[in-house]
Parts: structure tokens; C-alpha cells; sequence
């Protein structure tokens, strides 16, 4: 069965996670995806908190699966032939170098095009082109600070906090895939490549619309609703911090289930949505709160909702999370047990839908990494081990043209 990008050939000038991510999501979908790093050292992640001495660290070979990996030092005369190479035969290149980098290397946009008007190049920065950032180099956290999401995360009584998850890095790389595809679509219609560009600013945002509602809301009102500071807190010009209330607009809360004493996961997500407020009384046993007026719309609930979040926990009290959430799925409650990273490996449901895949690396042995979260009717989407640092290098060079003796040659000047 032909993927349905096979037969695209993207250049991967990416490291670290951001540009990674978009490149293995393509790689899983058949592109070929050839990973270009700098001879000796490759990638920072192949070192970075390695667990197996003096092999590629779970960081790499979690965001570098199926592709395949050229060592090439691209500032020596003869990497840049190379590059110059592999520019002409193919169809994207993404990079997620610090700013500038990419124009220092002697590879403009410009340049790009002359060499090849179909090529799409696709950049992640931090900060977009023209903001008054735009020199900033930026990882993860960083961008989460910038995006809004930070100061709108966390408990109102504490400081602004970043998620765990890599809403810089990982999503700013899903943004460029989109990006990407998107290019490859208009120039399957004009033959023409253009320029792709993510901020890891931008894409945070997008993902904290709702707190950008939040703000006009309260700039209007002066107050928000929803939020656990109304009715008796105070609200500033700011949208606050809401701690665990949900942020669309639901109110929710993760509440304490049986041997939270002793287990730090031990919660639920329990959302008191409009439509869902009669069966959730009917499940705790308080029929009469259905069409109380101090209790039967979100509103009149609000100034006691955590009076009825402590009711829940005292039901929840008896309860396993996992118990909990099969009770309150059979009256069509929205909730989830608050699951640890070791409850998701072991997860049956995950592995077999190859949402948690277990990969065989040469030299780390079997491990897991997280498989494509998109699934296709007609694809099977095959996790496959990462490249070792330039185990594809006399392969991609010989396939651009290079005889043995040029791709000797290279090796002896160090630009492989
Ligand atoms: N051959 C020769 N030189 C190479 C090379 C190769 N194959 N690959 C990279 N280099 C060079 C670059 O040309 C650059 O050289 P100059 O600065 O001298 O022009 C140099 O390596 C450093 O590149 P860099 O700026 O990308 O790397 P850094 O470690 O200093 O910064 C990071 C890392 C991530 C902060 C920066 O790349 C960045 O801001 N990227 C954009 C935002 C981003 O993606 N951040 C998220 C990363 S995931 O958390």
C-alpha cells in the first residue's frame, strides 16, 4: 500500500523538538525525510538526558523516528554543494534554526528559489518576522510565557505556571505540518514552492483563544462568570489565573477520589456542564437539586460551586477514580480519571490503537513513544527505529549522483 506522501523529499534541518515533531509526523505518512546534522555531533537531543551510556537519548529517538539521517557540514564548500544538491531534487525543507541562521549559512530564500522555484521552505522562530522579538532565540517555556499561556495557567494565589505540555515545541510543529501540506497542495495546482513561517508564539496563542475572549469579556463586563473568583473574589484588568476550572467555559474541577492520601493521582475531572447538571444529580443522589432555582442553571450553581465540588469529593470518597468514572459514564457524565504517565503506557486501549507504540532501537533495545495520533481509514501508520548520526549518508549521497570516490572524498574533507 503507496502512503500518501510518498514520493515528497523533505530536507530536515531541524532539532530539538519543534521542527522534529513536524518532520516525523511526515515521515509517518511516507515522505522521505532525510535528517541533516552536523558530522560528530548531530542533533542536541541524541545527547540530552541520555538513560543508556553513549546512546541516543529516548528525546531524539522519540521526535526522529522513520526518517533517515545525512551528516553534512554545511559551512565547508563541499557540504554546500551537497546541500546545494539536495535543495534542487527536492521538495520541502524545514529548519528551525535560531534567526538568521539559515541566511548566514548562505541559504536565503532567495537563493533557495533560484535554485529551486518549487521548493516550500518552512521555518519555526520563536517570535514571527517584524516583531520587535524576532532576534530572540526560544524553547519551549519561554514561548508558553510569550503566547499567554502562562499567565492564565496555574492558581490565582501563585505565580504564572507552564504546562507540561509542549504547547511551544511539539504544537508549533503541528501548525508547520499543517502549513506545510497546505503548500504542497497550492503548488500541486501552480508548480510554485512559497515560504512557510510558524512563530512558537503564535501557535501558543492559538491554542489560548478562549483566554483572548476572556479578556474583551472582562474589559466589557469587569467580571467573568465562570470563573471560581465569582462571585466574591476580585478581579483586576486581567484575565486571571483560574486554577482547574475548565477554560472553555465549563465549569469543572479535579476532585479527590479513594487514596488520594497516598496516590498524587488519585482525582478526577469532574465537568459540570449545563446539559449534563441532571443526570450528574440524579448520580449523586440529589434528584431535588434538578430543578431547584439555586441549583438548575450555572449561574444560580456558581457562588456555591466548590460547597458542591465538596459534595462530590465526599461521594467521590468511597471511590476509585476508575470506579468513579464507570458509574458517571453510565448516566452520560463528562469526566476522566486523572491518568499517570505509567497508567497511559500500560494503557491496552493505547497500544492497540498505536496511540503508545513500542519501537526496537539498536542501541537502546525496545522502548515507547507516542505513534500517530491521527488515523487514517486507509493507512496504517508504522512507528520505525530513529537513524543512528549518519547511517544514511553514503546512501542519500549516492542516490544525489556521488560516485565512491567523490563520497570518499567528502568523508576526507570532513564535510560528511
Ligand atoms: N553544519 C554546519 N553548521 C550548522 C549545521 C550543520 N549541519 N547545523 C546547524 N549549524 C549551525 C548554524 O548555522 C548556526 O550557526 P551560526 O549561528 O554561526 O550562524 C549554529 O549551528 C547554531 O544554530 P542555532 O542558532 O539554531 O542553535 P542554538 O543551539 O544556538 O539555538 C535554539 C537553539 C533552539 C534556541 C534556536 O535554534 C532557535 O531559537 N530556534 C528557533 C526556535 C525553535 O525552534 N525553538 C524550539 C526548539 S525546541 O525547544
Amino acid at each position: 500500500m503507496t502512503k500518501p506522501l510518498e514520493g515528497i523529499k523533505i530536507i530536515d534541518f531541524t532539532h530539538v523538538q519543534a521542527g522534529p515533531a513536524c518532520t516525523q509526523l511526515l515521515a509517518w505518512f511516507g515522505a522521505d525525510v532525510i535528517k541533516v546534522e552536523r558530522p560528530g555531533a548531530g542533533d542536541v537531543t541524541r545527547s540530552q538526558l541520555r538513560h543508556v551510556k553513549d546512546a541516543d537519548a529516548l528525546y531524539f529517538t522519540m521526535l526522529n523516528s522513520n526518517k533517515r539521517s545525512l551528516t553534512l557540514d554545511t559551512k565547508t564548500p563541499q557540504g554546500k554543494e551537497v546541500l546545494t544538491k539536495l535543495i534542487k531534487e527536492s521538495d520541502v525543507m524545514v529548519e528551525n534554526f535560531g534567526p538568521g541562521a539559515l541566511d548566514r549559512m548562505g541559504f536565503t530564500w532567495a537563493h533557495i528559489q533560484e535554485l529551486n522555484p518549487g521548493m516550500i521552505l518552512a521555518s519555526v522562530k520563536g517570535f514571527s518576522d517584524g516583531h520587535h522579538y524576532e532576534d530572540l532565540k526560544v524553547y519551549e517555556n519561554v514561548a508558553q510565557c510569550a503566547g499567554g499561556a502562562a499567565s492564565t495557567t496555574g492558581f490565582w494565589d501563585g505565580p504564572p505556571t507552564v504546562s507540561a505540555a509542549a504547547l511551544g515545541d511539539s504544537n508549533t510543529g503541528m501548525h508547520l505540518a499543517i502549513g506545510i501540506l497546505t503548500a504542497l497542495h497550492q503548488k500541486n495546482k501552480t508548480g510554485k514552492g512559497q515560504k512557510v513561517a510558524v512563530s512558537m508564539q503564535d501557535s501558543v496563542l492559538n491554542l489560548c483563544r478562549v483566554k483572548l475572549r476572556d479578556q474583551q469579556r472582562l474589559d466589557a463586563l469587569g467580571y467573568l462568570e465562570e470563573y471560581p473568583q465569582y462571585p466574591h473574589g476580585e478581579f483586576s484588568d486581567v484575565v486571571p489565573r483560574g486554577g482547574n476550572a475548565g477554560g472553555g467555559g465549563q465549569p469543572g474541577w479535579v476532585l479527590k477520589c479513594k487514596g488520594w492520601e497516598t496516590d498524587p493521582n488519585a482525582y478526577i475531572y469532574f465537568t459540570i456542564q449545563g446539559h449534563a447538571w441532571a443526570p450528574i444529580c440524579k448520580a449523586l443522589g440529589k434528584p431535588e437539586w434538578i430543578d431547584d432555582p439555586a441549583y438548575n442553571t450555572a449561574i444560580a450553581r456558581q457562588d456555591k460551586i466548590f460547597d458542591i465540588f465538596a459534595f462530590i469529593e465526599n461521594w467521590l470518597s468511597d471511590k476509585t477514580k476508575f470506579e468513579a468514572v464507570d458509574i458517571l459514564r453510565k448516566f452520560d457524565i463528562p469526566c476522566s480519571p486523572v491518568l499517570s504517565m505509567k497508567e497511559i503506557a500500560n494503557d491496552p486501549s493505547l497500544r492497540a490503537s498505536g496511540t503508545v507504540v513500542e519501537v526496537d532501537h539498536p542501541q537502546i533495545g525496545k522502548y515507547l513513544t507516542v505513534g500517530s495520533p491521527i488515523k487514517f481509514s486507509d493507512m496504517t501508520v508504522e512507528v520505525t527505529a530513529s537513524p543512528l548520526l549518519g547511517q544514511h549518508t553514503n546512501e542519500v549521497l549516492a542516490d544525489l549522483g556521488y560516485s565512491q570516490e567523490e563520497i570518499s572524498a567528502l568523508h576526507d574533507a570532513k564535510a560528511v
